[in-house]
Protein backbone atom coordinates (compact mmCIF):
# COMPACT_ATOMS: atom_id res chain seq x y z
CA UNK A 1 0.00 0.00 0.00
CA UNK A 2 3.21 2.42 0.86
CA UNK A 3 4.53 1.57 -2.61
CA UNK A 4 1.50 2.92 -3.96
CA UNK A 5 1.44 6.10 -2.50
CA UNK A 6 5.65 6.53 -3.16
CA UNK A 7 4.57 5.26 -6.82
CA UNK A 8 2.56 8.38 -7.24
CA UNK A 9 4.94 10.61 -6.18
CA UNK A 10 6.93 12.52 -8.80
CA UNK A 11 10.34 11.54 -9.67
CA UNK A 12 12.11 14.71 -8.88
CA UNK A 13 10.41 16.74 -6.26
CA UNK A 14 10.31 20.54 -6.84
CA UNK A 15 10.24 22.83 -3.70
CA UNK A 16 8.73 26.29 -3.51
CA UNK A 17 11.27 28.59 -2.29
CA UNK A 18 10.48 29.43 1.41
CA UNK A 19 9.10 32.34 1.93
CA UNK A 20 11.28 34.81 3.62
CA UNK A 21 10.25 34.62 7.09
CA UNK A 22 10.85 31.32 6.60
CA UNK A 23 14.34 31.09 5.58
CA UNK A 24 16.78 30.37 8.45
CA UNK A 25 19.71 32.51 7.51
CA UNK A 26 17.47 35.68 8.04
CA UNK A 27 17.21 35.75 12.19
CA UNK A 28 14.05 37.33 13.21
CA UNK A 29 14.83 40.51 15.95
CA UNK A 30 13.19 42.98 18.05
CA UNK A 31 15.59 45.24 17.78
CA UNK A 32 14.88 48.83 19.32
CA UNK A 33 14.95 51.85 16.69
CA UNK A 34 13.81 54.55 19.18
CA UNK A 35 13.29 55.54 22.32
CA UNK A 36 10.42 58.04 22.48
CA UNK A 37 9.83 60.58 25.39
CA UNK A 38 7.39 63.33 26.04
CA UNK A 39 8.59 66.79 25.92
CA UNK A 40 6.32 67.43 29.20
CA UNK A 41 7.70 64.76 31.22
CA UNK A 42 6.33 64.35 34.59
CA UNK A 43 4.91 62.06 37.62
CA UNK A 44 2.73 59.65 36.40
CA UNK A 45 2.15 61.21 33.20
CA UNK A 46 1.10 58.27 31.78
CA UNK A 47 3.22 58.73 28.30
CA UNK A 48 2.74 55.74 25.82
CA UNK A 49 -0.60 54.70 27.62
CA UNK A 50 -2.28 55.49 23.94
CA UNK A 51 0.03 55.43 21.13
CA UNK A 52 -1.00 54.36 17.53
CA UNK A 53 1.15 54.53 13.60
CA UNK A 54 -0.06 56.77 11.27
CA UNK A 55 0.37 57.50 7.76
CA UNK A 56 3.22 59.92 6.81
CA UNK A 57 2.67 62.61 8.49
CA UNK A 58 6.22 64.99 7.28
CA UNK A 59 6.41 63.86 3.90
CA UNK A 60 9.33 61.80 4.17
CA UNK A 61 7.68 58.59 2.22
CA UNK A 62 7.86 57.09 6.33
CA UNK A 63 5.02 55.82 8.51
CA UNK A 64 4.96 58.49 11.56
CA UNK A 65 3.88 57.61 15.36
CA UNK A 66 1.04 59.71 17.83
CA UNK A 67 1.79 58.87 21.55
CA UNK A 68 -0.59 60.01 23.74
CA UNK A 69 -0.16 61.22 27.87
CA UNK A 70 -3.11 61.20 28.97
CA UNK A 71 -2.40 61.91 33.18
CA UNK A 72 0.47 64.47 32.49
CA UNK A 73 -0.95 67.91 34.15
CA UNK A 74 -1.87 70.79 33.40
CA UNK A 75 -2.17 70.23 30.05
CA UNK A 76 -2.19 66.65 28.34
CA UNK A 77 -1.19 66.80 25.00
CA UNK A 78 -0.83 63.38 22.46
CA UNK A 79 2.49 64.30 20.57
CA UNK A 80 3.37 62.98 16.67
CA UNK A 81 6.90 61.66 16.22
CA UNK A 82 8.93 60.95 12.89
CA UNK A 83 8.70 57.32 12.66
CA UNK A 84 11.93 57.37 11.13
CA UNK A 85 14.32 59.53 13.46
CA UNK A 86 11.85 59.84 16.41
CA UNK A 87 11.96 63.46 16.72
CA UNK A 88 9.45 65.33 17.96
CA UNK A 89 6.83 66.68 14.56
CA UNK A 90 3.84 68.20 16.68
CA UNK A 91 2.41 68.44 20.16
CA UNK A 92 -1.41 68.52 19.97
CA UNK A 93 -3.42 71.06 21.74
CA UNK A 94 -7.12 70.21 23.13
CA UNK A 95 -9.37 73.41 22.00
CA UNK A 96 -11.63 72.57 25.10
CA UNK A 97 -8.62 71.82 27.21
CA UNK A 98 -9.43 71.03 30.70
CA UNK A 99 -8.07 69.19 34.40
CA UNK A 100 -8.76 65.84 34.11
CA UNK A 101 -10.01 65.92 30.31
CA UNK A 102 -7.92 62.86 29.55
CA UNK A 103 -7.17 64.75 26.02
CA UNK A 104 -5.27 62.02 24.56
CA UNK A 105 -6.67 58.37 26.47
CA UNK A 106 -7.03 57.29 23.04
CA UNK A 107 -5.39 57.80 19.41
CA UNK A 108 -5.28 56.61 16.43
CA UNK A 109 -3.48 57.05 13.07
CA UNK A 110 -6.83 57.55 10.52
CA UNK A 111 -5.24 57.68 7.16
CA UNK A 112 -5.34 60.86 4.94
CA UNK A 113 -8.40 62.83 5.42
CA UNK A 114 -8.04 66.29 3.94
CA UNK A 115 -6.84 64.99 0.67
CA UNK A 116 -3.13 66.67 1.69
CA UNK A 117 -1.33 63.00 0.50
CA UNK A 118 -0.37 63.15 4.54
CA UNK A 119 -1.53 61.09 7.43
CA UNK A 120 -3.92 62.47 10.28
CA UNK A 121 -5.11 61.46 13.44
CA UNK A 122 -8.07 61.15 15.66
CA UNK A 123 -7.83 61.86 19.57
CA UNK A 124 -10.30 61.23 22.09
CA UNK A 125 -10.98 63.51 25.17
CA UNK A 126 -13.46 60.82 27.14
CA UNK A 127 -13.84 63.04 30.44
CA UNK A 128 -13.90 66.44 28.78
CA UNK A 129 -16.91 68.32 28.99
CA UNK A 130 -16.60 71.63 26.79
CA UNK A 131 -19.23 74.67 27.43
CA UNK A 132 -22.38 72.93 28.45
CA UNK A 133 -21.79 69.35 27.43
CA UNK A 134 -22.91 67.28 30.04
CA UNK A 135 -19.99 66.15 32.58
CA UNK A 136 -17.87 63.33 31.39
CA UNK A 137 -19.27 63.32 27.71
CA UNK A 138 -16.32 63.05 26.60
CA UNK A 139 -15.21 64.61 22.74
CA UNK A 140 -13.04 63.24 19.93
CA UNK A 141 -11.05 65.60 17.66
CA UNK A 142 -9.47 64.94 14.45
CA UNK A 143 -6.01 66.64 13.43
CA UNK A 144 -4.03 67.40 10.12
CA UNK A 145 -1.04 64.97 10.68
CA UNK A 146 0.86 67.14 8.49
CA UNK A 147 0.55 70.29 10.27
CA UNK A 148 -0.94 69.58 13.84
CA UNK A 149 -4.34 71.99 13.03
CA UNK A 150 -7.47 71.06 14.34
CA UNK A 151 -9.92 69.66 11.15
CA UNK A 152 -13.08 68.50 12.84
CA UNK A 153 -14.47 67.95 16.39
CA UNK A 154 -16.79 64.98 17.47
CA UNK A 155 -19.53 64.36 19.91
CA UNK A 156 -21.89 61.92 20.84
CA UNK A 157 -25.33 62.66 19.22
CA UNK A 158 -26.34 61.14 22.98
CA UNK A 159 -26.23 63.16 25.76
CA UNK A 160 -25.04 62.03 28.88
CA UNK A 161 -21.59 61.31 30.42
CA UNK A 162 -21.07 58.35 28.20
CA UNK A 163 -17.29 59.23 27.76
CA UNK A 164 -17.26 59.44 24.26
CA UNK A 165 -13.68 59.29 23.02
CA UNK A 166 -12.61 56.33 25.12
CA UNK A 167 -11.57 54.50 22.29
CA UNK A 168 -10.92 55.81 18.90
CA UNK A 169 -9.87 54.45 15.59
CA UNK A 170 -9.72 54.86 11.86
CA UNK A 171 -11.55 53.03 9.27
CA UNK A 172 -10.50 52.91 6.07
CA UNK A 173 -13.12 53.84 4.03
CA UNK A 174 -16.67 52.15 5.44
CA UNK A 175 -19.03 54.71 3.33
CA UNK A 176 -17.33 54.08 -0.21
CA UNK A 177 -16.65 57.38 -1.06
CA UNK A 178 -12.90 56.85 -1.40
CA UNK A 179 -12.17 59.27 2.35
CA UNK A 180 -11.36 57.54 5.44
CA UNK A 181 -13.69 57.40 8.05
CA UNK A 182 -13.71 56.83 11.97
CA UNK A 183 -14.94 54.77 14.74
CA UNK A 184 -15.51 56.34 18.32
CA UNK A 185 -16.72 54.37 21.60
CA UNK A 186 -18.93 55.70 24.13
CA UNK A 187 -19.01 52.92 26.64
CA UNK A 188 -20.97 54.81 29.78
CA UNK A 189 -23.60 55.58 27.71
CA UNK A 190 -27.17 54.70 28.03
CA UNK A 191 -29.42 56.17 25.48
CA UNK A 192 -33.80 56.32 25.43
CA UNK A 193 -34.20 52.76 26.50
CA UNK A 194 -30.75 50.88 26.65
CA UNK A 195 -29.49 49.42 30.23
CA UNK A 196 -26.95 51.67 32.40
CA UNK A 197 -23.87 52.28 30.61
CA UNK A 198 -24.80 49.48 27.59
CA UNK A 199 -22.62 52.41 25.43
CA UNK A 200 -22.48 52.66 22.20
CA UNK A 201 -20.23 53.15 19.18
CA UNK A 202 -20.45 55.38 16.16
CA UNK A 203 -19.13 55.45 13.20
CA UNK A 204 -18.44 59.04 11.20
CA UNK A 205 -17.95 60.15 8.09
CA UNK A 206 -14.78 62.33 7.69
CA UNK A 207 -14.45 63.65 4.17
CA UNK A 208 -15.66 67.35 2.46
CA UNK A 209 -19.15 67.38 3.46
CA UNK A 210 -21.69 66.69 0.58
CA UNK A 211 -25.31 67.66 0.38
CA UNK A 212 -25.82 64.19 1.39
CA UNK A 213 -23.74 64.22 4.25
CA UNK A 214 -25.64 67.08 5.43
CA UNK A 215 -28.88 65.51 5.08
CA UNK A 216 -28.01 62.71 6.97
CA UNK A 217 -26.71 64.18 9.65
CA UNK A 218 -30.16 66.13 10.39
CA UNK A 219 -31.48 62.84 10.42
CA UNK A 220 -29.07 61.75 12.99
CA UNK A 221 -28.89 64.76 15.18
CA UNK A 222 -32.30 66.11 14.97
CA UNK A 223 -34.62 62.75 15.00
CA UNK A 224 -31.66 60.47 16.53
CA UNK A 225 -32.29 57.81 13.71
CA UNK A 226 -30.69 56.49 9.94
CA UNK A 227 -32.59 58.16 7.36
CA UNK A 228 -35.11 56.45 5.54
CA UNK A 229 -34.61 54.25 2.37
CA UNK A 230 -34.83 57.17 -0.51
CA UNK A 231 -34.70 59.46 2.07
CA UNK A 232 -31.57 61.59 1.40
CA UNK A 233 -31.60 61.06 -1.91
CA UNK A 234 -35.21 62.66 -2.42
CA UNK A 235 -34.08 65.89 0.02
CA UNK A 236 -31.10 66.10 -2.92
CA UNK A 237 -32.99 65.70 -5.99
CA UNK A 238 -36.51 67.23 -4.74
CA UNK A 239 -34.72 70.31 -2.89
CA UNK A 240 -31.17 71.06 -3.39
CA UNK A 241 -30.98 70.38 -6.83
CA UNK A 242 -34.13 71.80 -7.35
CA UNK A 243 -33.35 75.19 -6.25
CA UNK A 244 -30.18 74.80 -8.03
CA UNK A 245 -31.82 74.18 -11.47
CA UNK A 246 -34.56 77.12 -11.02
CA UNK A 247 -32.35 79.76 -9.66
CA UNK A 248 -33.42 80.09 -6.09
CA UNK A 249 -31.16 80.69 -2.95
CA UNK A 250 -30.41 76.79 -1.89
CA UNK A 251 -30.00 77.99 1.48
CA UNK A 252 -34.20 78.12 1.59
CA UNK A 253 -33.19 73.88 1.86
CA UNK A 254 -31.60 73.71 4.54
CA UNK A 255 -33.93 76.45 6.09
CA UNK A 256 -37.08 74.17 5.47
CA UNK A 257 -34.88 70.67 6.11
CA UNK A 258 -34.27 72.70 10.03
CA UNK A 259 -38.27 73.37 10.24
CA UNK A 260 -39.88 70.33 9.07
CA UNK A 261 -37.02 68.08 11.38
CA UNK A 262 -36.97 70.30 14.33
CA UNK A 263 -40.72 71.06 14.50
CA UNK A 264 -41.77 67.99 13.25
CA UNK A 265 -44.16 65.51 15.56
CA UNK A 266 -41.01 62.54 15.93
CA UNK A 267 -38.60 65.58 17.45
CA UNK A 268 -41.61 66.55 19.52
CA UNK A 269 -41.55 62.73 21.02
CA UNK A 270 -38.29 62.73 22.09
CA UNK A 271 -39.48 65.63 24.46
CA UNK A 272 -35.76 67.31 24.23
CA UNK A 273 -35.58 70.14 27.12
CA UNK A 274 -35.26 73.63 25.94
CA UNK A 275 -31.32 73.21 26.55
CA UNK A 276 -31.29 70.40 24.76
CA UNK A 277 -33.25 71.64 21.92
CA UNK A 278 -30.47 74.64 21.70
CA UNK A 279 -27.59 72.01 21.31
CA UNK A 280 -29.27 70.07 19.11
CA UNK A 281 -29.71 73.61 16.97
CA UNK A 282 -26.06 74.01 17.68
CA UNK A 283 -24.80 70.47 16.39
CA UNK A 284 -27.21 70.41 13.80
CA UNK A 285 -26.33 73.56 12.51
CA UNK A 286 -23.11 75.00 13.73
CA UNK A 287 -21.31 70.84 14.54
CA UNK A 288 -20.46 72.23 17.71
CA UNK A 289 -21.13 72.16 21.66
CA UNK A 290 -22.36 75.87 22.99
CA UNK A 291 -20.40 77.54 25.39
CA UNK A 292 -22.02 77.91 28.90
CA UNK A 293 -23.06 81.51 28.00
CA UNK A 294 -24.55 80.75 24.67
CA UNK A 295 -26.95 78.25 25.91
CA UNK A 296 -27.58 80.31 28.78
CA UNK A 297 -28.88 82.70 26.54
CA UNK A 298 -31.16 80.67 24.88
CA UNK A 299 -33.04 79.21 27.16
CA UNK A 300 -33.16 82.81 28.83
CA UNK A 301 -36.65 82.32 27.86
CA UNK A 302 -36.87 85.23 25.07
CA UNK A 303 -37.33 83.03 22.21
CA UNK A 304 -39.65 80.11 20.72
CA UNK A 305 -38.35 77.05 19.49
CA UNK A 306 -39.75 78.00 15.63
CA UNK A 307 -37.76 81.45 16.63
CA UNK A 308 -34.45 80.00 17.64
CA UNK A 309 -34.50 76.97 14.90
CA UNK A 310 -34.54 79.98 12.26
CA UNK A 311 -31.84 82.21 13.44
CA UNK A 312 -29.54 78.94 13.34
CA UNK A 313 -30.63 78.43 9.97
CA UNK A 314 -30.24 81.74 8.69
CA UNK A 315 -26.81 81.78 10.59
CA UNK A 316 -23.50 83.11 8.97
CA UNK A 317 -21.76 80.65 10.38
CA UNK A 318 -23.91 77.99 9.25
CA UNK A 319 -24.82 79.99 5.08
CA UNK A 320 -20.73 79.61 5.04
CA UNK A 321 -21.05 75.74 5.39
CA UNK A 322 -23.89 75.05 2.64
CA UNK A 323 -21.78 77.78 0.54
CA UNK A 324 -18.90 75.98 0.57
CA UNK A 325 -21.00 72.97 -1.31
CA UNK A 326 -22.99 75.59 -3.41
CA UNK A 327 -20.95 78.59 -4.05
CA UNK A 328 -22.63 81.39 -6.15
CA UNK A 329 -26.02 79.71 -5.49
CA UNK A 330 -27.42 82.96 -4.12
CA UNK A 331 -30.24 82.52 -6.52
CA UNK A 332 -31.79 85.22 -8.51
CA UNK A 333 -33.89 88.03 -5.88
CA UNK A 334 -36.87 88.12 -7.62
CA UNK A 335 -37.36 84.33 -7.56
CA UNK A 336 -36.19 84.38 -4.00
CA UNK A 337 -38.33 86.45 -2.72
CA UNK A 338 -41.25 84.63 -4.74
CA UNK A 339 -40.01 81.30 -2.45
CA UNK A 340 -40.26 83.49 0.68
CA UNK A 341 -43.88 84.58 0.00
CA UNK A 342 -44.90 81.12 -0.78
CA UNK A 343 -42.69 79.10 2.06
CA UNK A 344 -44.64 81.51 4.36
CA UNK A 345 -48.37 81.28 3.08
CA UNK A 346 -48.28 77.87 1.69
CA UNK A 347 -45.63 75.83 3.97
CA UNK A 348 -44.01 74.58 0.64
CA UNK A 349 -41.54 75.51 -2.21
CA UNK A 350 -43.05 76.92 -5.03
CA UNK A 351 -43.59 74.60 -8.11
CA UNK A 352 -41.66 75.26 -11.27
CA UNK A 353 -44.36 77.29 -13.34
CA UNK A 354 -45.97 78.76 -10.20
CA UNK A 355 -42.19 80.10 -9.61
CA UNK A 356 -41.83 81.67 -13.10
CA UNK A 357 -45.17 82.94 -13.01
CA UNK A 358 -45.16 84.66 -10.39
CA UNK A 359 -41.15 86.32 -10.92
CA UNK A 360 -42.49 87.24 -14.33
CA UNK A 361 -45.79 89.15 -12.45
CA UNK A 362 -43.12 91.01 -9.59
CA UNK A 363 -40.58 91.66 -11.93
CA UNK A 364 -43.15 93.74 -13.88
CA UNK A 365 -44.51 94.94 -10.99
CA UNK A 366 -41.51 96.37 -10.59
CA UNK A 367 -40.74 98.00 -13.25
CA UNK A 368 -43.80 99.85 -13.56
CA UNK A 369 -44.21 100.70 -9.79
CA UNK A 370 -41.12 100.30 -8.45
CA UNK A 371 -41.23 99.27 -5.05
CA UNK A 372 -45.01 100.14 -3.75
CA UNK A 373 -45.63 98.13 -7.51
CA UNK A 374 -44.42 95.03 -5.41
CA UNK A 375 -46.03 95.66 -2.25
CA UNK A 376 -49.35 95.87 -3.93
CA UNK A 377 -48.62 92.99 -5.85
CA UNK A 378 -48.07 91.26 -2.68
CA UNK A 379 -50.54 92.23 -0.70
CA UNK A 380 -52.75 90.53 -3.94
CA UNK A 381 -50.81 87.49 -3.93
CA UNK A 382 -51.39 86.90 -0.02
CA UNK A 383 -55.47 87.61 -0.61
CA UNK A 384 -55.35 85.07 -3.71
CA UNK A 385 -53.28 82.60 -1.96
CA UNK A 386 -55.95 82.94 1.19
CA UNK A 387 -58.75 82.04 -0.70
CA UNK A 388 -57.00 79.22 -2.49
CA UNK A 389 -58.44 75.92 -2.28
CA UNK A 390 -54.61 74.22 -0.78
CA UNK A 391 -54.80 77.15 1.83
CA UNK A 392 -58.45 76.44 2.93
CA UNK A 393 -57.77 72.76 3.07
CA UNK A 394 -55.22 72.80 6.38
CA UNK A 395 -58.31 74.47 7.94
CA UNK A 396 -55.87 77.28 9.34
CA UNK A 397 -56.41 78.30 13.36
CA UNK A 398 -55.72 81.85 14.04
CA UNK A 399 -52.73 81.49 15.07
CA UNK A 400 -51.75 79.87 11.91
CA UNK A 401 -52.78 82.82 9.86
CA UNK A 402 -50.79 84.88 11.78
CA UNK A 403 -47.39 82.82 11.48
CA UNK A 404 -47.90 82.46 8.21
CA UNK A 405 -48.21 86.64 7.83
CA UNK A 406 -44.91 86.65 9.92
CA UNK A 407 -43.18 83.90 7.25
CA UNK A 408 -44.41 85.47 4.38
CA UNK A 409 -43.92 89.13 4.72
CA UNK A 410 -41.34 89.04 7.08
CA UNK A 411 -39.33 85.93 6.76
CA UNK A 412 -39.31 84.92 10.14
CA UNK A 413 -41.55 82.72 12.95
CA UNK A 414 -42.87 85.47 15.43
CA UNK A 415 -42.30 85.58 19.27
CA UNK A 416 -45.04 84.00 21.13
CA UNK A 417 -46.09 87.76 22.54
CA UNK A 418 -46.46 88.50 18.49
CA UNK A 419 -48.58 85.69 18.22
CA UNK A 420 -50.85 86.25 21.25
CA UNK A 421 -51.50 89.91 20.40
CA UNK A 422 -52.46 89.09 16.41
CA UNK A 423 -55.01 86.13 17.44
CA UNK A 424 -56.55 88.26 19.76
CA UNK A 425 -57.13 90.71 17.43
CA UNK A 426 -57.94 88.16 15.02
CA UNK A 427 -60.51 86.45 17.24
CA UNK A 428 -61.95 89.30 18.89
CA UNK A 429 -63.07 90.84 15.21
CA UNK A 430 -61.25 93.74 15.85
CA UNK A 431 -59.45 92.99 12.95
CA UNK A 432 -59.99 90.79 9.99
CA UNK A 433 -57.19 88.59 7.68
CA UNK A 434 -57.35 91.02 5.07
CA UNK A 435 -56.50 94.12 7.58
CA UNK A 436 -53.41 91.75 8.59
CA UNK A 437 -52.48 91.55 5.34
CA UNK A 438 -52.28 95.28 4.95
CA UNK A 439 -50.84 96.32 7.77
CA UNK A 440 -47.66 93.53 7.60
CA UNK A 441 -46.99 94.99 3.93
CA UNK A 442 -47.11 98.12 4.77
CA UNK A 443 -44.91 97.65 7.91
CA UNK A 444 -41.31 98.99 7.95
CA UNK A 445 -39.90 95.79 8.40
CA UNK A 446 -41.24 94.43 5.15
CA UNK A 447 -40.50 97.39 3.35
CA UNK A 448 -36.76 96.58 4.39
CA UNK A 449 -37.10 92.87 2.76
CA UNK A 450 -38.66 94.74 -0.30
CA UNK A 451 -35.55 96.95 -0.80
CA UNK A 452 -33.31 93.63 0.16
CA UNK A 453 -34.76 91.88 -2.81
CA UNK A 454 -35.63 94.19 -5.30
CA UNK A 455 -33.26 97.47 -4.13
CA UNK A 456 -34.26 100.74 -4.44
CA UNK A 457 -35.93 102.07 -7.91
CA1 LIG B 1 7.18 60.46 8.06
CA1 LIG C 1 -3.95 64.68 5.67
CA1 LIG D 1 -15.45 57.16 3.74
Amino acid sequence: MDTEILSSEPAVRVRNPAPKWLDERISLTGNLIHTLVSPNEEEFGSFGSSLSGIGDANGDGRSDVIVGAPYEEPRTSPNIFDGATGELLHTLVSPNEQEDGKFGCCVSGIGDVNGDGRGDVIVGADTEYPGSSPQYSGQAYVFDGASGKLLHVLASPNEGGGQFGRSVSGVEDANGDGWPDVIVGSPCESPGTSPKGAGRAYIFYLGPETISTMIESFYHLVLGREPEEGAVEAWEQGYFNYAVDFDIDVRFVPREMGRLFFLSDEYAARERTDARFITDCYWTFLSRYPQTQELDNWTSGEWNRAEAMTIFAESEEFAARVTKMYPDMAGNPTRNFVTTMYIGLLDRLVDQSGLEYASSVFDAAFAQGGLEGCRAQAKQMARDILVSEEFLSKNPTTEDYVIRFYRAFLGRFPSASEIIYWSAELDSGRRTTNDLIEIFADSPEFTGRLQEYFGNP
